[in-house]
């Protein structure tokens, strides 16, 4: 990673920070300082007024009524999908299926695809640093199938060693699975190449999209994966929504995860029929409200421009990775040379705990655990990290007052 430090003057960072209320409080006596950004993002005044205006004004349930409010509803929930489909540059709205999160999308190809394609003796591959949502899930359907999960290993920078991911695929594989960033280092994949190697070797390829959606524009036919899937909450959007994309041949062809309303055609005793792409994989009402604030969100992250959100973060982590080796003692773990804005990092003499309570005590607000990422954690030898996420509202000053809040917690542990 180089540390040149350049700072974009078109992106006006104080003027982001009035968009989010959240900012301007303050918390233990201090201005909020917050760095927790991989584990939830802050909510703009658009996205909490858009909430606020469907409940005021639109609430109604969708693809059932006739009258008027329900039109309303639908066309904004179906319009959310529209915006979703054209962020990721999917085909088509067919391919967007609303989910509660990464974690949900992740379970369904797992459930659907998984279910009706693996086979005992088939493998599924996936990277060292997943988080847990893109292990278990698979480590569930391998014990159902009888199939077998691998692991391709990373090296001490925290970056899939690609030649070890090629290796590991084979005629067996029918499935690899790897998130676009990890949450807990930074690194940020080569998923079109390790796409194009798992294609070459005849699997179908996930991707957890959770950490990639908030750093980076997306494209997923250019990436050309089958499934992408992502968070609301993590890009600005609410909490309890997201969606997974799927290349419409694959989700055609796949089962139902879920049963209930909305997901049939036609229902009788003897037989029900399915309903088309993408309702086929939403059973029951879905959650309204939280699409289309999703939308409002992936709308204000595109008005302000997803190269300058990704230039100004970038600035923050190479700003605060530099800062940062004041710090005696601080070991940064994960140094990939492609990073989003994520730094985990251990204190020689003081738990992770520790330093987060003492950053909290200055208003700080970061995460420390294995952050849902053990066997990563065992990876490099540590029982937890704590980690400074940045968004796109942070500001070197923050990095900064992180900085400060370190000396502070040596003072106390030293
Ligand atoms: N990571 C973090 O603090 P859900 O919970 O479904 O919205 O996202 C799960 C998930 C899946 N993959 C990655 C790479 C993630 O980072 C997360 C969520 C949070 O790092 C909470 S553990």
């Amino acid at each position: 990673m180089s540390l040149a430090i350049s700072h974009s003057v078109t992106y006006d960072v104080d003027r982001v920070r009035r968009d989010f209320p959240i900012l301007q409080r303050s918390v233990r006596g201090r201005q909020l300082v917050y760095l927790d950004n991989a584990a939830t993002t802050q909510k703009p005044q658009q996205v909490i007024d858009r909430l606020t205006r469907y409940y005021r004004e639109e609430n109604s349930n969708v693809h059932r009524g006739v009258h008027y409010l329900s039109e309303v509803a639908t066309a904004a929930y179906e319009g959310a999908r529209t915006t979703i489909q054209r962020f990721l540059n999917a085909k088509s709205e067919k391919e967007i299926v609303f989910t509660r999160g990464t974690t949900e999308g992740i379970n369904l190809v797992a459930q659907s695809w998984g279910r009706k394609n693996l086979r005992g003796g088939d493998e599924v591959l996936i990277t060292a640093i997943e988080h847990h949502s893109n292990i278990v899930p698979w480590q569930l359907l391998c014990a159902e199938k009888g199939a077998t999960l691998r692991v391709a290993p990373v090296n001490d920078a925290g970056e899939v060693i690609v030649e070890e991911f090629a290796k590991l695929l084979t005629d067996r594989t029918k499935i690899a699975a790897f998130g676009h960033a990890s949450n807990a280092l930074g690194t940020i994949n080569p998923v079109r190449q390790m796409t194009e190697l798992a294609h070459a070797a005849g699997a179908i390829v996930v991707i957890d999209g959770a950490q990639g959606v908030p750093h980076l524009p997306i494209d997923v036919q250019e990436i050309g994966c089958d499934f992408y899937t992502f968070s609301g909450h993590k890009v600005y959007g609410p909490t309890g929504i997201g969606a997974l994309y799927g290349r419409e041949a694959l989700l055609d062809a796949m089962p139902p995860w879920m049963g209930g309303g909305d997901m049939i055609l036609s229902v009788s005793f003897e037989k029900t029929t399915y309903n088309a792409l993408p309702y086929k994989f939403e059973a029951g009402t879905p959650n309204i409200a939280d699409a289309i604030g999703l939308a409002t969100a992936l709308d204000y992250i595109g008005s302000l421009g997803l190269e300058k959100i990704a230039a100004h973060e970038h600035d923050l982590l190479l700003y605060a990775t530099e800062r940062l080796q004041e710090i005696k003692g601080l070991r940064i773990i994960g140094t990939s040379r492609q990073k989003a804005s994520v730094i985990s990092f251990t204190l020689e003499t003081v738990h992770p705990h520790d330093i987060g309570t003492i950053l909290d005590q200055e208003g700080i607000a970061i995460r420390t655990g294995h952050h849902c990422a053990q066997p990563l954690m065992m990876r490099f030898n540590v029982p937890a990290t704590g980690r400074a996420s940045f968004g796109l509202y942070n500001t070197r000053a923050e990095a900064d007052a992180l900085v400060e809040g370190l000396k502070k917690v040596l003072e106390v542990f030293g």
